[in-house]
């Protein structure tokens, strides 16, 4: 039986270029920019860039209506034909924008049921969204984990927006956390696969991944992808400004290596744009933008 179980997982995961290594070589992604709300703010992030949760900073992206995002979707499936996922991860939170985020996946879905359908998350809304996420066939699901401690969350999130109020400092850290691991074992009962991304930021969560990896693996995350802060001060983050340093790419290293003995590690991120097009090391992004993509037809069209 395990045997056949791990045959399975490997299925699930094999045309997925972020949760296959090997998949990443052959098949492509593409992110539609739909969702451009947050309803909290980490200090790695502007807001007139993409998600940092899941992007590069410093990248703006062209925001698009569900109905653009499906026809871009239809398009580029019948010219790229290594296209195998479509994810929404920006440039706010898909779970701030819930309506725009799940209407593009009903859509392409129904249209194109052989593209798996990908979602990124700051989790704050997630457990609530389990059952939509399920029933729409969603098989992966990534939440943005940097730390599992709320003194440590108190430096990285300055405010958290929840039930129409907005907390601040360890209070915010503390509603933030608690819906993330909600969210991971929502996933876990759902049987959804969930990948972890933590921004490592020097000095503040670094010697913490290694507690944050035993947590998430413990709940059931099947990956955990550990990024590099990116913090430019041309920017203009919280830790832009205040001069808070990304790794080196040894101590990048180093933390993954540390955590590697547990569970599986991505190590080939490219830390996408929310518009992303093409294999994880090819973006295409500029030949689809939308004045060219409203242009072009597809065999599937809406
Ligand atoms: Fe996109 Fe993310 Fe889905 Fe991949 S990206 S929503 S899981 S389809 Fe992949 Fe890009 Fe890294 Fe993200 S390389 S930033 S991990
Ligand atoms: Fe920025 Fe993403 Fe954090 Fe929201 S969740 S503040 S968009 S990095």
């Amino acid at each position: 039986a395990t045997v056949e179980m791990e045959e399975k997982l490997k299925q699930r995961i094999a045309q997925h270029p972020c949760y296959s290594e090997e998949a990443h070589h052959h098949y492509a992604r593409l992110h539609v920019a739909v969702a451009p709300a947050c309803n909290i703010q980490c200090n790695y992030c502007n807001r007139k860039y993409d998600c940092a949760n899941e992007s590069r900073p410093g990248v703006v992206s062209e925001l698009l209506t569900p109905e653009e995002a499906a026809h871009k979707a239809l398009v580029i499936a019948g010219k790229i034909p290594q296209l195998t996922v479509l994810g929404i991860a920006g440039p706010g939170d898909p779970l701030a924008n819930p309506e725009k985020t799940f209407r593009t996946f009903e859509l392409i879905a129904e249209k194109a049921p052989d593209i798996k359908l990908c979602l990124s998350t700051n989790g704050l809304m997630l457990a609530d969204y389990v059952d939509r996420i399920k029933q729409l066939n969603i098989d992966h699901v990534t939440i943005t984990m940097n730390t599992v401690d709320p003194e440590i969350g108190e430096k990285i999130y300055s405010w958290v927006h929840y039930n129409r109020k907005r907390y601040r400092g360890i209070e915010g850290a503390k509603i933030l956390l608690e819906k993330q691991m909600e969210g991971l074992q929502a996933l876990k009962e759902a049987d959804i696969l969930c990948k972890v991304n933590s921004v490592m930021i020097p000095g503040i969560n670094d010697e913490h991944l290694t507690e944050v990896n035993k947590v998430i693996r413990s709940k059931g995350a099947f990956l955990h992808n550990i990024m590099p802060l990116i913090s430019a001060p041309e920017h203009g983050t919280h830790f832009g400004l205040t001069g808070q340093r990304g790794p080196t790419p040894k101590e990048l290293k180093t933390v993954q290596d540390n955590c590697a003995g547990n569970m599986k590690m991505m190590r080939h991120c490219r830390q996408c744009r929310a518009d992303a097009v093409g294999l994880l090391g090819e973006d295409r992004s500029q030949e689809f933008t939308k004045d060219k993509f409203m242009e072009m037809t597809s065999e599937y069209d809406l």
